[in-house]
C-alpha cells in the first residue's frame, strides 16, 4: 500500500492506493468544518490583499487526519511508501528551535502541542491567493532585465503569490521574523518533513513556484535571490536548503512517532512531497500533447511537454518525476466561485422555477441553449468576471461584458443597455454563456504554443490537445464539458476520471510513492504507470473532442479575447 497526502488551501487529504495503483481508500480533514476553533474561512484569513494560513491548523489537522484513518482499519502498517503534495507556493519559516523539537518529537503528546508555536518564527503561511506583493514583483523582474527574461530562466514571471516575492515582503516589513527564520520549507516539504521527522528537501518541481530556481541550470538564480533577501542572497540559500532533484528520492523512514503512534512500519519510506499541480499531473499517465485541466476551486490547466517554451503569459515548472520533461500551467484563481456567482444570480432571478441556489440546472439549460458563437450569429459576446483580482489576465477584481463586432473586435458593453448597433445583453441570462466560453477561450489562446510550437496559425486543427482530461468538481456538469470539448476540441475526446477526480493531487501523490518503490531500473513514471493503466477502468469518455466548424470558428473569437484582455488590463475600456 501507498500513502498520497495533499495540504490544500480548505482540506488536508489523504488516500492510500494499492501495488496496481487502485484507490483503497479516501479520507480529509475539513479546516473550517473539522477545526473551527481557528477561526479560518475556506481555510484562510482575508487582510486586505493579503490572505494567510494558521500553521498549527495544519499540523492539527494531519494527526486528526491520521486518527481517522486510524479509526476506520486503515492499513496503515502495510504502507511501504509516502509522498503527497501541497497547495503551491506559500512558505512555512521554521525558528532555530526546530531541529531539535524534531529530535525530541514524544508520542504521547500531539504534533501540534510540541511545534506550535516554538518551532516556527512565524505562525502563519501566505497563501496562493495573496495579491500584496506587487512592489516586490516589480523589483525581482527588474533584477533580471524584465519579466520576459525571468520568465526564461525560472518558467513564470514575478507573481504576487510566488515564494520569492512573499519572503521579499515579509523581510521587508517584519525583519526581526526574517531574521530569525533559520529555515524556509514550502507546504509541500512543510508537510513531508512532518512524516519524515526532520526539514525536508524541497522537490525539483515545486522549487519552480518561488522566481528563484533556474530550471536549465538547475542552480538557485542569484540575482533574483539577492534582490528577495536585500544583498544577502547566501543567507537566502541555507534558509531555503538544498533542493533534492530525484522525485523518487527515498529521504528516509517514517518518523517514530507515526511508528508508534498510528503503526507505521519500521522501513516505511518517505519520497519528497510536490506541488498540488505537480501530483496531479500524476494521478494519471499524462503523456506528450495530452491536456489536464481541473475544474476545482480555482482552474488550471496542465501539460506535460518536453518543449522549454518560456512566455510571461503562462507558468513552465520543472517536471515532478520525468527528466528532460516540464510541466506547462495555466493558474486561474476565478474558477468555479466565478461560476458560482452567476449560476446564484440566474437562480434569484427564475425563483418562479423554485431553484436552489445550488442548483445548476438553469444555468446549464441557458448554457446549452444559447450555442457555440458564429460569425454570421450577430450575439458573440466575451464576458470576464472576477470576483477576485485574477493572476490571468493580471488584474483587479470587476466584470467586463463584450460584444463582438463582424471584423471579430470586441467592444465593452452596458447590459441591459442598446448597444450602438442594436445589439444587447440579457442579464444575467447572457452570462451563463459568455462566462464558459470565455474561460475556456483564454485556455485556448494561452495553450496553443504547446500543441503545435511550429505552427502559428490560430485555426489549423493540428493544434488542439490529444485528448483532454478533465477533473475536480465542476468536471461533473455535463453543460461545462460541452463548452469546454467545443472550445479545445481534442482530437481523441474528452475523459473524465472515474476515482480519486476530486483527489487527483493525493492520488498523484500516492502514484509517486508507488513508483519509488516498485519501479523497475531505469524505468519513467510514465513508464511505470502506463504498464498498469486500463483505460476503462480510470477514466469515462465524456465528450468527442473536435466538432468540425464549431472548433474553428471559436479559433476565430481568439483575436477578440486577446484584444479585450489587451483593454482590461492597460485600463482602457
Ligand atoms: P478544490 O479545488 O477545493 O479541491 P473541488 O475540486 O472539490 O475543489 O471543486 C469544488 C468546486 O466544484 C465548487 O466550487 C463547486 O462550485 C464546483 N462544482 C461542484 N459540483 C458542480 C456542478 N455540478 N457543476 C458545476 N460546478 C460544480
Ligand atoms: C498554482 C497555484 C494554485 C495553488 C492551489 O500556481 O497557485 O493552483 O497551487 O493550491
Amino acid at each position: 500500500m501507498y500513502l498520497g497526502l495533499d495540504l490544500s488551501t480548505q482540506q488536508l487529504k489523504g488516500v492510500i492506493i494499492d501495488d496496481n495503483l487502485r484507490m483503497h481508500s479516501e479520507t480529509s480533514v475539513s479546516f473550517d468544518k473539522d477545526l473551527p476553533h481557528y477561526k479560518t474561512k475556506k481555510g484562510v484569513f482575508v487582510r486586505g490583499k493579503q490572505v494567510l494560513s494558521p500553521v498549527a491548523m495544519w499540523i492539527e489537522a494531519l494527526d486528526l487526519l491520521m486518527e481517522r484513518m486510524k479509526d476506520d482499519d486503515l492499513p496503515l502498517d502495510k504502507i511501504r511508501g509516502i509522498s503527497g503534495s501541497g497547495q503551491q507556493h506559500g512558505s512555512i519559516y521554521w525558528s532555530s528551535k526546530a531541529d531539535s523539537i524534531f529530535e525530541s518529537i514524544s508520542d504521547s503528546k500531539s504534533l501540534v502541542d510540541q511545534f506550535s508555536p516554538d518551532a516556527f518564527s512565524y505562525e502563519l503561511s501566505p497563501n496562493w491567493q495573496d495579491a500584496s506583493t506587487q512592489a516586490e514583483c516589480d523589483e525581482i523582474e527588474a533584477s533580471v532585465d524584465g519579466p520576459e527574461e525571468l520568465a526564461r530562466i525560472t518558467g513564470s514571471k514575478a507573481h504576487h503569490r510566488f515564494t520569492g516575492p512573499q519572503i521579499m515582503r515579509l523581510r521587508k516589513s517584519a525583519p526581526e521574523i526574517y531574521n530569525k527564520t533559520s529555515r524556509i520549507s514550502l507546504v509541500s516539504s512543510f508537510l513531508c518533513s512532518l512524516f519524515l521527522g526532520k526539514i525536508a528537501p524541497i522537490d525539483p518541481s515545486d522549487i519552480c513556484g518561488g522566481n528563484f530556481w533556474d530550471i536549465k541550470k538547475e542552480t538557485f538564480v542569484d540575482k533574483t535571490l539577492d534582490c528577495i533577501s536585500g544583498g544577502n542572497a547566501a543567507e537566502l540559500r541555507k534558509k531555503l536548503g538544498d533542493v533534492c532533484m530525484d522525485g523518487a528520492a527515498q529521504l528516509g523512514s517514517v518518523s517514530s512517532y507515526f511508528q508508534t503512534k498510528y503503526g507505521f512500519a519500521v522501513d516505511c519510506q518517505v519520497m519528497p512531497f510536490t506541488g498540488d499541480n505537480p501530483a496531479t499531473i500524476l494521478a494519471l499517465p499524462l503523456l506528450e500533447r495530452n491536456a489536464m485541466i481541473s475544474l476545482g476551486t480555482s482552474t488550471t490547466m496542465l501539460l506535460s511537454t518536453p518543449h522549454y517554451v518560456t512566455s510571461p503569459a503562462y507558468h513552465m515548472f520543472a517536471h515532478p518525476t520525468t527528466e528532460g520533461y516540464h510541466m506547462a500551467m495555466l493558474c486561474y484563481k476565478n474558477g468555479s466561485l466565478a461560476r458560482e456567482y452567476i449560476r446564484d444570480s440566474i437562480n434569484q432571478s427564475t425563483q418562479q422555477n423554485n431553484s436552489e441556489n445550488d442548483d445548476w440546472e438553469p444555468f446549464n439549460n441557458l448554457a446549452t441553449k444559447a450555442g457555440p458563437p458564429s460569425r454570421t450569429h450577430p450575439h458573440r459576446k466575451l464576458g470576464f468576471y472576477f470576483p477576485l483580482p485574477e493572476i490571468i489576465p493580471q488584474t483587479e477584481a470587476g466584470t467586463w461584458r463584450f460584444l463582438i463586432d463582424s471584423a471579430g473586435s470586441p467592444k465593452l458593453c452596458d447590459p441591459e443597455k442598446d448597444h450602438e448597433d442594436g445589439k444587447k445583453w440579457n442579464l444575467p441570462t447572457d452570462d451563463a454563456r459568455a462566462i464558459l466560453d470565455s474561460q475556456f477561450l483564454d485556455i485556448r489562446m494561452r495553450s496553443q504554443a504547446f500543441f503545435n510550437p511550429e505552427c502559428h496559425d490560430a485555426v489549423d486543427i493540428s493544434k488542439q490537445p490529444s485528448r483532454t482530461y478533465v477533473v475536480g468538481g465542476a468536471s461533473k456538469n455535463p453543460a461545462i464539458a460541452d463548452v469546454l470539448s467545443q472550445v479545445l476540441g481534442s482530437e481523441e475526446g474528452v475523459f473524465r476520471q472515474l476515482t480519486g477526480s476530486s483527489n487527483a493531487c493525493a492520488l498523484g501523490g500516492a502514484n509517486k510513492a508507488a513508483w519509488a518503490i516498485l519501479r523497475k531500473q531505469g524505468q519513467t513514471f510514465e513508464q511505470f504507470f502506463t504498464e498498469r493503466w486500463d483505460e476503462s477502468q480510470w477514466v469515462e469518455k465524456i465528450r468527442d473532442g473536435y466538432e468540425a466548424g464549431t472548433w474553428e470558428e471559436y479559433g476565430h473569437m481568439l483575436g477578440a479575447v486577446k484584444a479585450a484582455e489587451d483593454m482590461i488590463v492597460s485600463g482602457k475600456v
